[in-house]
């Protein structure tokens, strides 16, 4: 009995989660970044670039820099060069590893939040 009813219970959860990804197609989803997700730049200064999928309320969006030294730094997003897109400026950059953490408010009111690792070399 009881592994009847854990199975029809899986069979449900499964069936909830199915239709959770047609939902968050509404939400901004990162489609390109710059430094790309895994890359190695180099330099002190590098400029970023965030492209999503749909248009991000830049007042209501946060960039976060975790460094490698384990400090986390807010930083501000400069401009939005076209709908979608978010651009900032990353500065006093030292050799390691990085992580660049977002999170946007898209048109429809989600929030959705991602990080991009970067290496600096
Ligand atoms: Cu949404």
């Amino acid at each position: 009995m009881f592994t009847t009813w854990s199975l029809a219970t899986i069979v449900v959860a499964f069936g909830i989660m199915l239709s959770i990804p047609r939902v968050a197609l509404a939400h901004a989803v990162l489609v390109s970044s710059q430094p790309a997700v895994n890359s190695t730049v180099s330099g002190t200064e590098v400029a970023v670039l965030l492209k999503y999928n749909s248009r991000v309320d830049m007042e209501h969006s946060t960039l976060t820099l975790l460094e490698p030294d384990g400090k986390v730094e807010k930083v501000a997003i400069e401009s939005e060069p076209e709908p979608g897109v978010l651009s900032a400026k990353l500065t006093g950059l030292v050799k390691g590893a990085y992580v660049l953490r977002w999170q946007v408010l898209a048109t429809d009111g989600h929030i959705t939040r991602g990080k991009v690792p970067f290496q600096v070399e």
